[in-house]
């Protein structure tokens, strides 16, 4: 995993029309980006907020999130890239705010909200990729653009967000598991989080049914049978990094309803 950093989101945004904000419905606060966000508004692009995993919350939870969005003035969908759901919604959102055509759509979020796997499901089976649309800004670059239906393009490298923030969602995606440091005390807050918002979280994950951090590692490595040769002890490292993993996999889930507005 290697983040490209802000240069090369600015030069994407660039070649694009309508930038595409993935985030995590689990936590759309957190992982969403103001950064990316004034960068977008003062190229004066259009941004759609794209709620992704919707399939891991309530349908009432991820209608509260998408009216959250769009009282505060921004366009937002929310869809599950992995089940395929919303596509339609999204393309036709595209569609609906694109002040031209062919639309040149890039995609942007962290780590993990899905980038790959919205652009997968965007492509079909029977898109090709094309040159750089001739007259385009992204001439120049090295960029491939896919055609994704008729009038629509999407720009095949994705804006990868580099998460800067010391809640635990960002802590875990910015760097590969195994080079997490303190992954144990990592881990033990991710859990801590999971749980203030769901206590069920890890029952429903693993069937286990404690809500101590430690006795939850120690239970995933038991379950695994991740245990030291001799003593017998449970490896709570091991156990650490398959929670993180899961995590980031969308098999724990949570979910929190958005501020209620203003004034
Ligand atoms: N439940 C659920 N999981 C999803 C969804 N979309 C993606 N995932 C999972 O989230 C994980 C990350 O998905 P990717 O598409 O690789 O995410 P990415 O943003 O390309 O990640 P990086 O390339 O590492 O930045 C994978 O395990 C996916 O299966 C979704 O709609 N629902
Ligand atoms: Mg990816």
């Amino acid at each position: 995993m290697k983040l490209a950093g802000w240069g090369v989101i600015k030069e994407l945004i660039e070649m694009s029309d309508v930038v595409l904000e993935l985030v995590d419905i689990r936590d759309p606060l957190v992982t969403r980006s103001p950064k990316l966000e004034s960068l977008v508004r003062s190229s004066s692009k259009q941004l759609i907020i794209v709620l992704n995993k919707a399939d891991l919350v309530p349908r009432s939870v991820a209608e509260a999130w998408r009216k959250y969005f769009t009282t505060q003035g921004m366009n937002s969908v929310y869809i599950s890239a992995r089940e395929r759901l919303g596509s339609r919604v999204l393309r036709n959102e595209i569609k609906r705010i694109a002040i031209k055509t062919p639309v040149v759509v890039l995609i942007t979020g962290l780590p993990k909200v899905g980038k790959s796997t919205l652009i997968n499901t965007l492509k079909g089976r029977h898109s090709a990729s094309t040159s750089p649309l001739p007259g385009s800004p992204g001439y120049t670059t090295k960029a491939q653009l896919y055609r994704v239906g008729g009038n629509m393009y999407l720009i095949d490298t994705p804006g990868l967000i580099p998460p800067e923030g010391d809640d635990v969602d960002l802590v875990i995606r910015a760097k590969p598991i195994d080079e997490i440091n303190n992954v144990i005390a990592v881990a033990v807050r991710l859990i801590n989080k999971v749980i203030q918002y769901n206590r069920n979280a890890f029952k429903e994950a693993y069937g286990i049914d404690v809500l101590d951090p430690e006795a939850i590692l120690r239970a995933v490595a038991l379950k695994r049978g991740w245990t030291a040769k001799g003593s017998g002890e449970a490896l709570i490292t091991e156990a650490a990094k398959a929670i993180i993993r899961d995590y980031l996999e969308g098999k724990i889930v949570y979910y929190y309803l958005p501020p209620a507005p203003r004034g």
